[in-house]
């Protein structure tokens, strides 16, 4: 069924005659040169073949060798194995040539992951109706394109809202595998090449021979597309799985367990991405129990994937989740720095610091963390989070690319040069030779993926960010719209209403100014709570009291974080009148009747800004309606049923903050919503 879901975008959905040209002139056969059915270039052929059947319904004839076929073709191929298109020269690691012309199209990889990449652009462009010739040369701005699974063992995933893991079931690998293989195109598609299959908080038995053999059969699935799988382990596991007395990373007998855990890894998996590690951080073992540095901890395992040419992804969201709320020095959002900023040179070359992109957690709102700006020498990822954690649970729409997109094109000004986001994280600012982006996806056994259409394009927009970081959110958006709903100009102007005020209205009706989301900090991190973010040891604090709000985080005054940021970064937080309205209760502590830029006191900006965020929200299943019969009647009712939900959910939202900060200020709403009952 393609209207289930499962095809995502890559629907290939029949194009009508009017979108066809009426001279088409295709080649008369594919032509993907390589005859091993786990190569990608293998699979791009028969990708190829099965996506222009379905959009065109022209069944061209698929050859594997040269020989077989004379006439016009559409070539696939690397550049190693093919010299006939010059400027291979220029293709980076996994970049691809497309060059269509009528009659005949060259697509040449890099790798044959790279291949499969420019096969997927091919058919993009024929699923959107765009036929012009072409003549481009793609490269990825960064060679980590990884997602991370939050799947535990048992089957259930942290943070998932999509069902149950594809990957594990009854802690073990399950024998039908077929839902990772799709996954995998899914994310070949985007151009994703790395998959952390199991949860940062992990278990040691991931690593008995039986789930090793299961993960090996994950990676046999996932082959074909040309996506690697890597691992998250657990610090402790060489004492909890290994019955040793220590798991200390400078003991003799604690290397001795990783290495030979690994070297089995690869003879299962010779082509194994890499590890990823959460360690000392929210009840996680680590190196710090043993006085050793984060840097030994990552190391320990760099060493020991080093010989098979993998990585570790050693997270950089350690914090202390017992801090003192009485203490106003006190701030989580400095842990990241002063654990990391001193370990500085001392991580081996293929460990990448993986980094949330703000200094909390996956927040509607935060500036971009200052950590990226302050490892120049150590390689660095961002962390984007595709699952709504904080961010409605798929429950609400909210389109995350615009948000991503303000972290990357934030500029850290180190050494008062442009620094952008991007530029570090792709190696570019600080000339690194690793780098890139994790995506925390969490997809399900839903058909949906992600238990929702509609958050599907956050998905596709990870991916194509993570592989151009330039190109613009709306544009990203509208190629997913075309090819999850075609190409009615109706629909794309209604989808891209909705998406992209969906942003902006889910800060308006959560948490504006930089407070973050409001939402319950403790146990579910969904729907108001703006009570539970203070008083407690996880630091996530608002700082509110009867006569004003907001985390005073000045050198001068306040935590001192701003003074983690260089210097033209500092300056601007550290002032009240240089910090925009949108990061202000981030950086400072302010009174209700504090004005804003916008000539408004903070209090009735709460009160409006919630109310316009809510009132945004109840328009979009009302224009939603004007898609009826424009779109299949399962999506259509689908998509409304959680556009109503959305709706309604804004107005509790919207309800209970309003209220919180009335009964908390006493200030009424200067219009008279708030405070009269
Ligand atoms: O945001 C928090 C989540 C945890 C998560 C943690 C992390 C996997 O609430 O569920 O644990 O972040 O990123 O490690």
């Amino acid at each position: 069924a393609i209207e289930n879901g499962i095809n995502g975008w890559l629907r290939y959905a029949p194009l009508s005659n009017d979108q066809r040209p009426p001279n088409l002139r295709l080649p008369g056969a594919i032509m993907a040169l390589s005859t091993n059915k786990t190569s990608p270039v293998y699979t791009a052929g028969q990708e190829l073949q099965a996506g222009i059947k379905s959009i065109l319904n022209q069944t061209l004839p698929l050859y594997h060798e040269l020989d077989e076929w004379l006439g016009s073709t559409i070539l696939v191929a690397t550049t190693g194995q093919f010299h006939g298109v010059e400027p291979a020269a220029t293709l980076a690691d996994d970049g691809y040539l497309l060059r269509v012309r009528p009659g005949n199209v060259v697509i040449m990889g890099q790798t044959e992951r790279g291949a499969l990449y420019g096969a997927f652009d091919y058919l993009s462009r024929i699923a959107q109706g765009r036929f012009s010739d072409a003549d481009l040369i793609a490269n990825p701005d960064a060679p980590i394109r990884w997602v991370n699974q939050w799947d535990n063992m048992d089957g259930s995933i942290e943070r998932g809202y999509a069902g149950a893991s594809i990957f594990f079931r009854n802690n073990t690998i399950p024998e039908d595998l077929n839902r990772v293989s799709q996954y995998a195109r899914l994310l070949a598609s985007i151009g994703i090449n790395g998959i952390v299959v199991n949860n940062v908080n992990a278990n040691a038995n991931l690593l008995t021979d039986a789930n090793i053999d299961g993960l090996g059969r994950i990676a046999d699935a996932m082959r074909p597309y040309g996506v690697q799988i890597g691992i998250s382990l657990n610090f402790a596991s060489p004492q909890t799985l290994g019955g040793l007395s220590t798991f200390d990373p400078l003991d003799q007998s604690v290397i001795s367990w990783w290495v030979d855990k690994t070297n089995r890894i690869y003879r299962r998996i010779p082509d194994m991405a890499g590890y990823l590690v959460k360690a000392n951080s929210e009840g996680q073992a680590g190196p710090l129990t043993y006085n050793r540095t984060l840097a030994d901890g990552a190391n320990l395992f760099a060493k020991a994937v080093q010989p098979h040419g993998g990585i570790v992804m050693f997270r950089a969201f350690v914090y202390d989740n017992h801090i003192d709320p009485a203490d106003l020095k006190a701030d989580r959002a400095k842990h990241a720095v002063e654990f990391f900023k001193g370990l500085d040179g001392q991580f081996l070359d293929n460990v990448v610091v993986q980094i949330k992109y703000g200094p909390i957690d996956f927040q509607v709102r935060e500036p971009a963390s200052p950590l990226f700006a302050n490892i120049p020498q150590t390689n660095t990822a961002i962390e984007l989070q595709i699952t709504q954690e904080y961010l409605g649970q798929q429950s609400h729409l909210v389109y995350i690319a615009p948000l991503w997109k303000t972290i990357l094109d934030f500029d850290l000004r180190a050494d008062d040069q442009p620094s952008l986001v991007r530029d570090v994280v792709a190696g570019r600012r600080f000339s690194n030779k690793r780098g890139g982006y994790a995506g925390v996806v969490n997809v399900g056994t839903n058909t949906t993926w992600l238990g929702s259409h509609l958050a599907m394009s956050n998905l596709y927009a990870y991916g194509r960010l993570a592989w151009d970081p330039n190109q613009d959110p709306q544009a990203l958006l509208e190629d997913w719209t075309r090819l999850t709903f075609g190409s009615d100009p109706l629909v794309l102007g209604v989808v891209t209403e909705i998406y992209m005020a969906s942003w902006p209205a889910y800060e308006n009706y959560t948490g504006n100014l930089g407070i973050q989301t409001l939402t319950d900090i403790l146990y579910t991190h969904y729907g108001p709570n703006p009570a539970s973010q203070d008083n407690n040891g996880w630091g996530q604090w608002t700082r509110v009291d009867h006569d004003g709000i907001g985390m005073d985080r000045t050198v001068s005054t306040g935590t001192g974080f701003s003074g983690q940021c260089h210097a033209e970064v500092a300056e601007k937080f550290e002032s009240i009148e240089t910090t925009p309205d949108d990061l202000l209760l981030w950086f400072h502590h302010v009174n209700y009747t504090h004005v804003l830029k916008s000539g408004k006191p903070v209090i009735q900006h709460f009160y409006d800004a919630h109310y316009a965020g809510a009132e945004t929200a109840q328009t979009f299943p009302i224009t939603w309606e004007s898609l009826r019969n424009k779109i299949d009647t399962e999506r259509f009712n689908d998509v409304l049923f959680r556009l109503r939900y959305q709706a309604g959910h804004s107005i509790v939202w919207r309800d209970s903050i309003c209220q919180f900060y009335y009964n908390l200020s006493g200030i009424p709403d200067g219009t008279g919503r708030v405070g009269r009952h």
